[in-house]
């Protein structure tokens, strides 16, 4: 790793000559990003492309998934090109990733250097001080970013992918003017939703705004705990609760959550020191506190009484940056165990003749490959303006961190005691995982997110069926499409749905593995909606192992998808790639009919209410239960 000194001083001004923004406007190339924000479950009957929605009716819904995207234009791809070396170069030669993290802090140089390439304002139109990149692009850099230090991306990512993303997503033309250039040109902004008695509830914060007698001001009074950035940010947006009409009683008011652009300069706004954490230690986390803070009312973000669905849109979309960081951290963890493997020798091999360290490096590349492949796609659908996008992007969340994680371990397990040195950098990049598996939104709850919105989707159409039958006339088409399918799988006629025309030819038997899958998994959902009903909400056993299933069926998706796209380009690693996919679906396909068992049988049903049983034990204890064998 790079080291401050002489060099240092040479390479910051190497790249102070290279600017990101004048290599952009030279080229003058910027993505006409779709700000798009994502929309709630759209009802039965509306069109919804999402590949995940569609998956909880059984059926395999396309054009999300294939083909591959490639959405940038031969300019937009030289421009994130000429960008890609000097991030590279600032990361390798510039930022000193273990000194960052035994300082706690960024250390000021690296910031300095980042202000000045334009890294905070990735996406921020060029006119309002920015460089206007679009997901691809940005996912393209975050990745580099991910390759070298998690602190340094966590303190990039709470800036502009949750902290200001607001303005991006929600900002009226005053306020983009007004604040894109103060968050592209130094001052950082900050997300503060999270407090000290609402996490994963984030509809029950406490925080309140209320409006000033005179009506121009909302005066806001709260805390916020854990926030990134938090004792940074001059600019943050900030989620309260403020009174609106209740349209129930038009007397009265009732509490919904308002989002607001504050400013620490509004007064009345403070931040404890910073934490202390296990890892991403470089970047800040701090309580803030607001005391009777003024907030002019034209910095509602949003419009008054949005900000729950403001908030979790702004997280839907920023989700797929996560993908895009881990999968670079996977790629720096993948060479380090490689070149381990590749020059160790013990009992007189390479450790890398060992079959043993094979599988690792096997399951390590393949978990690499899902999470690049749901980023670029993920990235990819909504620069070509998908709204549909916020269960892929929660999948690719959950996924991402859980793959890096295991990535990361198993690279520390093939370097054995040398994995274990801090001086391999790899417990670093462990301690900073962790967090991935728990903030925005953690990863148990955006599973409950995922199946829960699915079956909502199913459900809705379900009771359209229902109602079909009132007037079965009218919808003889809906009916008889719906009947046959049911006749079909019955006497085992039916066949699943194929996506033979979509995959290349020699990845057809793999194909036909996820299409079945899909099937399956389609009337395991109508099973549960009908034994449950309403109640699944509360079925958590049951939801999870749903989840579990839809994340191996999109991430088969992907890769088929992806690997279609090499084999049809001949691109160099287009074999690789395939013998990629058709390993993971192997595996894939197994867990998913795994899971969709553990739903539906008895055996299984019977062992959750003997786990719940149990927990209850535990919580009744405060602990472990049993004495231990010597019961003292
Ligand atoms: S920031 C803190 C993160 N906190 C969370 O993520 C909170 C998690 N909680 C939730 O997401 C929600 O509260 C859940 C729903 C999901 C539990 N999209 O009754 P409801 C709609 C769109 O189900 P609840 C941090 O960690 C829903 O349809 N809409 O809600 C910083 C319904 O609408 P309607 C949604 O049970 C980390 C309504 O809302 C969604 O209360 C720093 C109510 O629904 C959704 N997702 O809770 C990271 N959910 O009423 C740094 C619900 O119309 C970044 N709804 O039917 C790092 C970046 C990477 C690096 C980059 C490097 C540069």
């Amino acid at each position: 790793m790079f080291r401050i000194g002489r060099t240092l001083v040479q390479c910051n001004k190497n790249l102070q000559n290279q600017n990101f923004l004048r290599l952009i406007s030279t080229s003058s190339v910027q993505c006409k990003t779709v700000q798009n924000t994502g929309k709630k479950a759209p009802a039965a009957g509306e069109e919804n492309y999402s590949f995940v929605m569609n998956l909880y009716r059984g059926q395999l819904e396309g054009k999300q998934v294939f083909p591959f995207p490639k959405p940038l234009t031969a300019e937009q791809e030289e421009t994130v090109r000429m960008l890609v070396d000097p991030v590279s170069k600032f990361f390798e030669e510039v930022n000193d990733p273990a000194k960052n993290d035994a300082l706690e802090r960024v250390e000021e140089n690296t910031l300095k250097g980042l202000w000045e390439l334009g890294a905070f304002a990735l996406q921020v139109p060029q006119e309002l001080g920015g460089l206007g990149l679009c997901n691809t692009q940005y996912t393209r850099l975050v990745e580099i970013v991910g390759a070298h230090d998690l602190g340094v991306g966590i303190t990039l990512g709470a800036h502009q992918s949750i902290g200001f993303k607001g303005i991006l997503l929600y900002g009226t033309d005053a306020q983009k003017k007004k604040y894109f250039p103060r968050v592209s040109g130094g001052e950082f902004a900050a997300f503060c939703l999270t407090e000290p008695s609402s996490g994963s509830d984030a509809g029950s914060i406490r925080s309140r705004a209320v409006l000033s007698p005179d009506g121009k001001h909302y005066i806001l009074n709260g805390s916020k705990i854990w926030i990134s950035n938090g004792g940074l940010a001059e600019i943050m947006t900030v989620f309260a609760q403020t009174p609106v009409d209740d349209p129930k009683n038009p007397e009265k008011t009732r509490d919904k959550v308002t989002s607001f652009i504050v400013e620490r300069s509004f007064g009345g706004v403070t931040n404890g020191p910073p934490e202390k954490k296990m890892g991403i230690k470089a970047s800040n986390t701090a309580e803030v506190y607001y005391d009777n803070v003024k907030i002019p009312i034209e910095n509602v973000l949003g419009g008054v009484g949005n900000g729950f669905k403001v908030a979790m849109n702004i997280l839907n979309n920023g989700r797929f940056g996560m993908a895009g960081a881990l999968t670079g951290t996977m790629r720096t963890c993948i060479a380090k165990a490689t070149e381990f493997a590749t020059q160790r020798v013990q009992f007189g091999e390479k450790l890398s003749k060992f079959q043993g360290i094979q599988e690792k490096l096997a399951r390590m590349a393949a978990l690499q490959y899902v999470t690049e492949s749901m980023a670029y796609m993920i990235s990819g659908n909504m620069d070509s303006g998908s709204q549909h996008y916020h269960l892929e992007a929660a999948i690719s969340k959950v996924f991402a961190a859980e793959a890096a994680w295991n990535v990361c371990d198993e690279a520390i397990q093939i370097m054995g005691g040398m994995g274990f040195m801090k001086e391999t950098g790899l417990e670093r990049i462990l301690r900073d995982l962790r967090i991935f598996r728990i903030f925005e939104g953690t990863n148990d709850i955006l599973r409950l997110f995922v199946a829960l919105t699915g079956i909502q989707y199913a459900g809705a159409h379900l009771r359209e069926l229902q109602n079909a039958f009132k007037n079965p006339t009218a919808n003889l088409g809906l009916i008889f499409e719906e009947a046959s399918k049911r006749v079909g799988r019955k006497v085992g006629l039916a066949s699943p749905p194929s996506m033979e025309h979509h995959v290349h030819r020699s990845l057809s038997p793999s194909a036909r593995q996820i299409s079945k899958c899909i099937d399956d998994f389609g009337q395991s959902v109508e099973v549960v909606l009908i034994k449950y009903g309403k109640s699944i909400v509360n079925e958590q056993y049951i939801l999870n192992r749903l989840a579990n299933a839809t994340i191996d069926i999109y991430a088969s998706m992907v890769i088929l998808s992806r690997a279609t796209n090499a084999l049809n380009n001949n691109l160099p690693s287009a074999q690789h790639e395939k013998l990629m996919v058709e390993s993971w679906i192997v595996g894939a396909s197994q867990r998913i009919t795994e899971n969709l068992k553990e739903i539906s049988t008895g055996r299984n049903l019977d062992n959750y209410t003997k786990m719940s049983k149990i927990a209850a034990n535990i919580c009744q204890s405060n602990g472990v239960v049993q004495q231990n064998p010597l019961n003292f």
